[in-house]
């Protein structure tokens, strides 16, 4: 209370030095995926990088694959910020980053050869970002899922056991395949789909699997990280080494060698007292990595300060490039079917160590329809013809493994509650021109549980697999939208689409991507 206030010791406030709201430096622009990955947000960040002084990755590692098309090149970016290509901007690895310093450096390597020149000139490294454990824990198995090869080794659980694990699988892609054939006859009588039961089933599948396992030792949990699909590149065990606290992070490959030797080699133990069968040459592994030192240290700076100083030294514009997306996020996505790190709003603020005052425009990005890649649940999947088409049309597969993406129609209830933990300013839907040829567009609008509308969408998977999709049907526009630039080139019923989409989630479209390539994107305003 006042009264309190008045008896306590603090000194009176200091005035003159508070910050209004329009001193607080520049702002940065955030680009997020809306749905599960994949969206584009490679090229709308290389459209919008094309006047950005400095373009940052917040979190994420090189699980993340970014396309980006030039001139009729293509280059695929991981770890690097798309921006990069840019060579007029600055790109920075924020603390929030896991780095592969294997992959980082072959990346460059690559893109440098198709022309990308200076990269290594124009990059900087936060010295707070983590380095990927896996990299520094087993030469056999560099730039591959540590989780992955200590299971095949039978780490931490018996040889048996793991025979088990791996024919349970085998049973339940198995099981999956018949139903799904069955269902495609189906749908070529004309029938209705029931994805449901075939979806449940495969949970359900899951879930035991999940409980045997949970009744075994840590090595079960290893298993567990295989069977959601992951992209194998050690996301996972790095962000679970931050989080346990015995990670290693930039600045201490900076600092003393001697000193990231013992830490190295005291993780190394850890990892082994964990699964036995791991073997590791450390001192191979650190010659290694001494070398990597060196190539990264004029990179590194203090990511905070470098932050600070950009936002509010001269008017920049400042570019947050997000890996993965809202529905795979570690807090918010489809868990545990998600990514390690947090691939929404907040994690622009935690991953550069930026205040979320700065955090200006947020731009979602979506496809006109849905993928996903890996394993989870996915509401408006099309196990069937349409979803084939997309996949094939779309060419839908992942940038960094190779995973054919699984498809679907366009799911509002995910875009609505994407929107609502990032606050988007706009959206930007690409893709548009892969439903070219479609005689009818759906779109989910609702979720329904036992008849009943969902008015939030549902954190329990099991809920999530259960969910009716209600959707609207919209006739398609049978016309190629690849050469539109501007949006009375757009057939009006793909207009009708657009609208019915930014009205139904409440956010204007700003851009509709009708290609691959930077001019294939129509600006609405
Ligand atoms: P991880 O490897 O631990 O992050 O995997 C956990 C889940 O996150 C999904 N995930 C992705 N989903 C879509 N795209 C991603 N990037 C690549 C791409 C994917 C690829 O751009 O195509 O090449 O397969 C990405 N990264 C992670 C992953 O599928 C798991 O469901
Ligand atoms: P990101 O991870 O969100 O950057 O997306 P990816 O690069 O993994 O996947 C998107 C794919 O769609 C890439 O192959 C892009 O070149 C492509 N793409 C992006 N926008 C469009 C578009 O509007 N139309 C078409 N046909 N392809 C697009
Ligand atoms: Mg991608």
């Amino acid at each position: 209370s006042p009264k309190d206030n008045k008896s306590c010791n603090n000194p009176p406030a200091a005035t003159g030095f508070k910050r209004s709201r329009n001193d607080i430096g520049n702002k940065v622009t955030v680009v997020l995926g809306a749905q599960w990955g994949d969206e584009g947000k490679g090229k709308v960040v290389d459209m919008l990088a094309t006047e950005a002084d400095l373009v940052c990755r917040c979190q994420g590692g090189n699980n993340a694959g970014h396309t980006v098309v030039v001139d009729g090149k293509e280059y695929d970016f991981h770890l690097l910020p798309s921006g990069i290509i840019n060579s007029k901007s600055t790109s920075l690895i924020g603390n929030g980053v896991v780095i592969h310093l294997p992959g980082l450096f072959e990346e460059g390597d690559k893109n440098e050869k198709k022309g990308l020149k200076g990269w290594d000139k124009r990059l900087i490294v936060s010295d707070r970002a983590h380095l990927g454990t896996y990299v520094c824990l087993n030469g056999q198995i560099d730039g591959n899922c540590g989780y992955c090869t200590i299971s095949k080794q039978g780490a931490g659980f018996s040889k048996p056991f793991f025979h088990f694990c791996l024919t349970f699988t085998r049973l339940l892609t198995a099981y999956r395949k018949p139903r799904d054939k069955r269902k495609k006859e189906r749908s070529k009588d004309g029938q209705e789909n029931k994805l449901e039961t075939i979806k449940i089933s495969n949970f359900m599948l899951f879930s035991s699997l999940q409980s045997i396992c949970s009744s075994f030792n840590s090595g079960c949990s290893l298993f567990h990280m295989n069977s959601i699909g992951t992209t194998k590149k050690g996301i996972g065990p790095t962000y679970s080494s931050k989080a346990s606290r015995t990670g290693l992070r930039v600045c201490d490959l900076m600092g003393d060698f001697k000193d990231f030797s013992a830490r190295f080699k005291n993780l190394v133990q850890q990892y082994q007292s964990m699964y036995p069968a791991l073997t590791v040459d450390a001192e191979d592994q650190l010659k290694k990595l001494k070398e990597y030192a060196e190539r990264l240290r004029p990179m590194v700076r203090d990511g905070v300060y470098y932050m600070y100083e950009a936002l509010h030294g001269s008017q920049k514009k400042i570019l947050v490039e997000g890996a993965n997306a809202a529905l795979l996020d570690i807090d918010f996505g489809t868990y545990p079917f998600v990514t390690s790190s947090n691939c929404t709003v907040g994690g622009a603020c935690t991953g550069l160590g930026i205040p979320p005052l700065n955090i200006g425009d947020v731009f979602g990005v979506s496809k006109a329809y849905t993928t996903r890649v890996g394993i989870g649940a996915f509401p408006t999947e099309q196990l069937n013809a349409v979803g084939e088409l997309l996949q094939t049309r779309g060419h839908e597969v992942g940038v960094t493994t190779g995973r054919k993406r699984r498809c679907g129609w366009l799911d509002l209830v995910i875009l609505k509650y994407a929107h609502m933990i990032n606050g988007f300013t706009a959206i930007a839907l690409t893709k548009l021109d892969i439903l070219d040829v479609l005689d009818e567009i759906k779109v989910g609008v609702a979720y329904k549980i036992n008849g009943k509308r969902v008015p939030h969408f549902p954190a329990n998977l099991e809920v999530l697999q259960k969910v009716e999709v209600e959707y609207e049907t919209f006739p398609g526009w049978k016309t190629d939208t690849a050469a539109a630039r501007k949006w009375n080139d757009l057939p009006p019923k793909a207009q009708n689409y657009i609208r019915f989409i930014e009205n139904h989630i409440g956010v204007p479209i700003k851009w509709v991507g009708v290609g691959k390539s930077r001019e294939c994107m129509i600006q609405m305003f």
